[in-house]
């Protein structure tokens, strides 16, 4: 299972919005064949591995991810296994597409294989933890990324924030980027840097995430970066001028309007996940959307780059969040991960 996990991993970066498998059978402690899902539309992991495998009779098969027994874009790999005739089948978590949980395990036992389920669950999880939000609780897995000095500060007082020059931590963004199935910043955030939210700079296959704009009242240039640049943009808006989306929908961008409503973050989130099947969302954007996001709940892992430089008490402060009257309302965070990056050191925390 533990190999099966590695070559799920070689998914991470292009098989979105499927979730990343990886499947070895094998016969007689000796590993006969492997596969892993690459590409939403092409072969599943079991498949890759039983066409690899000249004869699969007998075997066992180690799967990250329970089987699918339904028709989606390709058919059913329950039929495939059955049809194998392996022996057992070793699952470490059920699938959480509800087309399919528990129905794979029960389509191979009422053919007479072997299902045992749940070993190294915990790792397989990490393997897909947005495909599990989203098809659980129809929203992203969402992580914000910051980057702060020693003193937790963002940018100088004067706006200035072109700080984090460590090369390395900038590369680390772009695999992040690479990883997520979109990248979302606010209006505020793209009128002061103009970014170009994709992923550049990387020696390998990714599949290259949709940009999504916070921007209530249509602000956006038409002639922002965003737009100049291959791939989709989207542009959540409470605003309905007619004419104001036409003319962003004529420099490429998908203007969507939700009205506006109490929990309108919510649904937008909500929507990104139901229309758009993005699984992981990454935001790049100020402290006082991130902080919107926290604590409206939204946020499910900060990665903070921090640099080894202090800017003083004048400068902005990495999330803006309500005024606090007691520690014990403290929002607390786990650390999952630390490390040094170049000169700066990263920390991965869930919320
Ligand atoms: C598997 N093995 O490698 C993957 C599975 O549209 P399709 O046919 O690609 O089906 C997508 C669904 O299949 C996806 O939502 C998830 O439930 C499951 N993914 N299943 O047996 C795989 N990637
Ligand atoms: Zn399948």
């Amino acid at each position: 299972m533990s190999r099966a996990i590695q070559l799920a991993k070689r998914g991470l970066y292009t098989c979105d919005p499927n979730p990343r498998v990886g499947c070895v059978v094998s016969k007689d402690n000796q590993i006969l064949s492997e596969g892993w899902h690459a590409v939403t539309g092409e072969a599943h992991a079991e498949i890759n591995a039983l066409t690899n495998c000249r004869d699969a009779t007998n075997s066992t098969v180690y799967l990250t991810l329970e089987p699918c027994s339904h028709y989606g874009r390709t058919s059913p790999c329950t039929e495939a296994l059955i049809n194998a005739n392996v022996n057992n089948v070793v699952i470490a978590m059920l699938d959480p597409n509800p087309l399919v949980s528990g129905l794979g395990i029960r389509k191979l036992e009422d053919s007479g294989i072997g299902v045992k389920q749940g070993l190294l669950e915990v790792e397989a999880r990490k393997l897909n933890p947005g495909f599990i939000k989203r098809m659980t609780e129809n929203l992203p897995y969402t992580r914000c990324k910051m980057a702060m000095s020693l003193d937790g500060r963002t940018a100088l007082a004067n706006g200035e924030s072109q700080w984090i020059s460590s090369e390395l931590s900038r590369r680390d963004v772009h695999r992040l980027r690479a990883g997520s199935s979109a990248i979302l910043t606010s209006v505020e955030t793209l009128l002061k840097d103009n970014v170009s939210l994709n992923a550049r700079g990387l020696d390998f296959k990714f599949k290259q995430a949709i940009r999504i704009i916070i921007d209530r009242k249509l602000k956006t240039p038409n002639q922002a970066k965003v737009f100049s640049i291959p791939g989709h943009t989207l542009i959540y808006t409470e605003n309905d001028n007619d004419t104001r989306i036409h003319e962003l929908e004529n420099v490429g961008a998908k203007v969507i309007f939700l009205k506006k409503t109490e929990l309108w973050l919510k649904e937008v989130f909500n929507h990104i996940a139901k229309e758009f099947e993005i699984n992981e969302l990454m935001v790049e954007a100020g402290s006082t959307f991130s902080g919107a996001l926290i604590e409206q709940g939204l946020v499910d892992e900060l990665v903070v780059y921090m640099a080894p430089i202090l800017l003083g008490d004048a400068a902005n402060p990495l999330v803006k969040l309500k005024q606090l009257e007691k520690i014990g309302e403290a929002k607390q965070l786990k650390i999952m991960d630390v490390r040094q990056i170049g000169k700066d050191v990263r920390f991965i925390l869930t919320l």
